[in-house]
């Protein structure tokens, strides 16, 4: 959730105060698959954030430090319209270079990537026949250390 106090991962919804929907078990070893495929076996995901990018959004460059456990991976899959992914190092001014995620591609960012510099330049390519000129991208997030 985001607030005047910032960004951070909380148990319940604040709009309604009931806890988070769970995450469907397909997308939950969807994640873990992944992780264990890039190198990262026994990961257990406990968030899903969901973006949801029209024409015109952007992603500024960050990094993804509110977890607990940079130990831990975080699985993206994107869905929709194509868009130019922009990763650098992990200092900001390292130099970058944009790849392009298209529809159905999963990144995981974990070891000595978990920490690097990422954004999102704009989206590119022809309308999706689902999502029309959106993209959707999900990331999967261990928040609390694992146990
Ligand atoms: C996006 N992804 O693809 C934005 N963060 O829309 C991220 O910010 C991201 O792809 C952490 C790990 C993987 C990512
Ligand atoms: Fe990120």
């Amino acid at each position: 959730m985001t607030d005047a106090g910032g960004y951070r991962y909380t148990a319940l919804d604040p709009l309604s105060g009931e806890a988070w929907p769970a995450m469907p078990g397909c997308l939950h070893r969807l994640a873990a698959e992944s992780a264990a495929a890039a190198g990262f076996p026994g990961f257990d995901p406990e968030a899903c954030l969901v973006n949801r990018y029209g024409a015109a959004a952007r992603l500024g460059l960050h990094q993804d430090r509110d977890e607990r456990d940079f130990g831990q991976p975080i699985v993206s899959v994107s869905f929709g319209r194509s868009a130019l992914f922009r990763i650098g190092g992990t200092r900001r001014t390292d130099p970058t270079r944009a790849i392009t995620l298209d529809h159905g591609d999963i990144v995981v960012f974990g070891g000595p990537s978990r920490l690097i510099f990422h954004g999102i330049d704009r989206l590119t390519g022809p309308e999706d026949p689902v999502l029309g000129d959106s993209r959707v991208n999900l990331t999967f997030r261990r928040v609390t250390a694992p146990g």
